[in-house]
């Protein structure tokens, strides 16, 4: 979402023009965020997580299935009604509207529908964080914040966790959590099966039936270092046929490549395949389905392969994985749409890598605001001396960029496609939209992984 030309957008959060002489947010560096304090903060809304948990139950629409964009957000399950406790500012909508009294809260003349449904998704995003934002930014920025956000109406997401740790498979931070391998005679072994699963896409939906390796959408990362033999285990727990593809891979034995019918015979339910190969260059690869792919890959069937250098030449403090998806469930980014998708943190002073990979149909421009990403390889391959800064980032499919961010601003920062019927809608954002949250210090990102980890 560009930002309009009016005064309110055009104003970064961490320095209100309201709040001339309140503190920055880099003031804040003081009042650190304990995960006892992030808990107190979040204890804000007492009956919130049970409001959650009903809000969980509401009936939504049924996701369906397209390759395509819609302007339409709820034809893909995009943002579900709002939560029991929020509903109440339906109403209250209709009241402005009708030049009634708001039943609760406070409604800004001018707004409808669109605005109370367009915050409450933000509200789901930032559930009990956003309270506890008032211990890292310090009072001004969290005064503007919770104006913003209306905080004051003690609305119940403030009571329950972010949308992005209610929902599983949680590719969080520097939890791209590789798989452990078993060492067989100096060679790393992974088994993997291959499952057929319900996926939620965000907590308030109802789970939609997808395919994961190990269970989960991505599946768990593969990491290994440049130069290692691996071998990967596959057990078929489908109803159908599959073959896995090490994308990016330059393989010595092409018969190890993956690909039904081209290198290999699909292999059955409940048959097990093992490939087995050497990670010859470093890189940001990917695994997936490469047997009816537009719809094994579709529901799931993909995941990071990692290969670290033998010398790591970037450094990064972060490393982020952002596989972006486009079929079931609507437009994801590791498996979640808006607001499940998990924010990328970083402390200033940091520099973060973020990883994209593009395992849908569709080519997505990313845009951070606020910040360049410096791209340093593509596909894996080193840029050198042709790395580029750039704050829109076109990633095709089947390609994977790595984009360094080096973190000196606090601030909540919109990361989203820049295709914006992938991202926002008539009932605010959804899909592919994130954001960087940048803090003051290192130990603030810390206090909140833990506080969500919990
Ligand atoms: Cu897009």
């Amino acid at each position: 979402m560009s930002a309009p030309a009016g005064p309110p957008a055009a104003t970064s959060p961490v320095e209100p023009a309201h709040e001339p002489t309140g503190p920055s947010a880099g003031d804040a560096i003081d009042r650190t965020l304990t995960r006892r304090g992030f808990l107190v903060g979040a204890a804000l809304a007492g009956g919130g997580l049970a409001a959650a948990t009903l809000a969980a139950c509401a009936p939504v629409a049924t996701p369906g299935w397209t390759y395509g964009p819609t302007l339409n957000p709820n034809a893909t399950g995009a943002p579900a009604p709002t939560p029991a406790g929020s509903v109440a500012a339906s109403p209250a909508a209709s009241a402005v509207a009708s030049g009634s009294p708001a039943p609760s809260g406070v409604i800004p003349a001018g707004w409808t529908q669109h605005d109370i449904d367009a915050r409450a998704v933000v509200r789901r995003y930032l559930g009990n964080l956003a309270p506890a934002l008032k211990g890292i930014y310090g009072d001004a920025v969290f005064a503007y914040l919770a104006d913003m956000l209306a905080v004051s109406e003690n609305y119940p997401e403030l009571g329950a966790k972010p949308s992005f740790a209610q929902v599983p498979n949680l590719v969080l931070t520097d939890a791209v959590t590789p798989l452990t391998p078993t060492v067989v005679n100096g060679v790393k072994e992974f088994r993997l099966t291959v499952d057929e699963i319900d996926q939620k896409i965000d907590e308030m939906k109802p789970p939609v039936p997808a395919l994961g390796f190990g269970k989960q959408w991505p599946g768990p990362t593969i990491r290994v270092t440049e130069g290692d033999r691996v071998r990967a285990i596959f057990t078929n727990n489908l109803k159908e046929t599959t073959s896995v593809h090490f994308h990016g891979v330059e393989f010595q034995d092409f018969t190890q490549d993956g690909v039904a019918f081209v290198t290999q015979k699909p292999f059955a339910p409940g048959e097990s395949y093992t490939y087995e190969f050497t990670a010859e260059r470093a890189g940001s690869l990917m695994y997936h389905s490469h047997h009816n792919a537009t719809d094994q890959v579709g529901r799931g069937l993909l995941g990071a392969f990692i290969v670290d250098p033998k010398v790591d030449a970037i450094k990064a403090d972060r490393d982020y994985i952002w596989i972006s998806n486009d079929a079931l469930g609507g437009f994801t980014v590791n498996g979640h749409g808006f607001p499940a998708t998990v924010p990328v943190l970083a402390a200033v002073g940091e520099k973060v890598r973020v990883r994209f990979m593009n395992e849908g149909v569709m080519t997505h421009p990313w845009h951070l605001h606020g910040y360049r990403m410096r791209i340093v390889e593509r596909d894996g391959y080193p840029l050198g001396s042709a790395a580029f800064d750039c704050d829109t980032l076109g990633v095709n499919p089947g390609e994977r960029y790595d984009a360094i961010i080096t973190a000196d601003r606090p601030g909540v920062w919109a990361f989203h496609c820049h295709i914006l019927p992938h991202a926002e809608g008539s009932s605010g954002m959804f899909g592919m939209v994130n954001t960087l949250i940048v803090v003051p210090k290192k130990e603030h990102v810390d206090a909140i992984v833990q506080a969500i980890l919990a």
